[in-house]
């Protein structure tokens, strides 16, 4: 098994080494491709240093079966031909071909299968936000389908990428050395803020994330739930936190959604008001599974449900996500 990652040096890419070496994921060859930027790098790998290749329109996905891509949607959309073009299974962590009808869109504990039908090589990994909630609800839309979410994301300097975190502990620095803040991936200061902001404004309103956990949802769900978001930038480094409101159909109990949530895949029950026993960032980064706390009955709503929820956004949002969509390929034999 030869396995690519494109997009090598960003916080995605750094996460995708670590997630395929922590998890011993069965290949024999790694190779790491970036841009002229991060060509010539090294990376540590099972031991050994990998340099990473100037990704070019050229031959080099030939021998390659399963390439992570994380370099952004414009380098996904100029370069999907040449990485698909000999069978290499591309997964890409990118927004450009998540809505695409022949491009499933999977987050394994939901739809794992939908990754078997991909007409053009390519899977698309969802937004990191819409991953971690639909890991969460999907237990829940198991004991009564859900027709309704609110949600106001927390979201961390990561979802940004690395330089975002960077520039986050750097303003943190700045404004206790009295110095003034520099400020360039994000649109205000955040450290000590909150910006009701993450990514482009559409005509409705809507931020583009907001859209994306609108419609990703729907799509990874096979689902007409309708969800309305508020997505917020936090001062938190690298774990989202999410508070929900949700409708299911029928009324359920606090109970039979905590049991739903401690058998549920991908997801832990973490949950104990007596002790103040709830998820938090800070404590979460680096694991793997999506923490639900805080579940109660809406008191708005006789057939809603709150909860509140914390996941790795580079693991579980991004990285992670993608090595459980291969492993389920390579589970079933359905690579090349
Ligand atoms: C953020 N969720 O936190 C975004 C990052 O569609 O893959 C991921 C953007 C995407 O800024």
């Amino acid at each position: 098994m030869k396995v690519a990652i494109v997009g090598a040096s960003g916080a995605v890419g750094q996460e995708f080494l670590r997630v395929l070496e922590e998890r011993n994921f069965p290949l024999d060859e790694l190779v790491l491709f970036g841009s002229t930027r991060s060509a010539g790098s090294k990376y540590k790998f099972r031991g050994k240093e990998i340099e990473v290749k100037l990704l070019q329109h050229n031959d080099d996905f030939k021998d390659i079966d399963i390439a992570f891509t994380s370099a952004g949607a414009g380098t996904s959309k100029e370069f999907a031909e040449d990485i698909t073009r000999y069978g290499a299974v591309m997964i890409d962590n990118s927004s450009a071909f998540r809505m695409d009808k022949d491009v499933p869109l999977v987050v394994p504990e939901c739809n794992a299968a939908d990754a078997l039908e991909r007409p053009r090589g390519i899977i698309a990994n969802p937004n990191c936000t819409t991953i971690m909630m639909v890991t969460a609800l999907q237990p829940i839309e198991n004991l009564s389908h859900i027709k309704r979410i609110h949600v106001a994301s927390y979201q961390a300097a990561s979802g940004a990428g690395a330089a975002a975190m960077a520039e986050l502990e750097q303003q943190y620095r700045e404004v206790l050395e009295g110095k003034p803040v520099t400020v360039k991936k994000f649109a205000y200061q955040l450290a000590y803020n909150v910006i009701p902001q993450i990514d482009v404004f559409q005509d409705n309103g809507y931020t583009k994330e907001e859209m994306k956990m609108f419609n990703e949802t729907q799509k990874i769900m096979h689902s007409d739930v309708q969800c309305s978001a508020m997505c917020v930038r936090v001062p938190a480094l690298r774990s989202h936190s999410e508070a929900i409101w949700l409708e299911t159909e029928r009324p359920l109990t606090v109970e039979e959604v905590r049991e739903a949530i401690t058998h549920g895949e991908g997801v832990q029950l973490m949950d104990d008001p007596s002790t103040q026993t709830y998820p938090m960032p800070l404590f979460l980064a680096g694991k793997d599974d999506v923490y639900v706390g805080r579940i109660r009955k809406d008191l708005a709503n006789e057939n809603g449900m709150t909860l509140w929820l914390v996941g790795d956004q580079i693991k579980k949002g991004a990285a992670l996500n993608a090595v459980q969509i291969a492993e389920y390929l390579i589970k079933v034999g359905n690579v090349k």
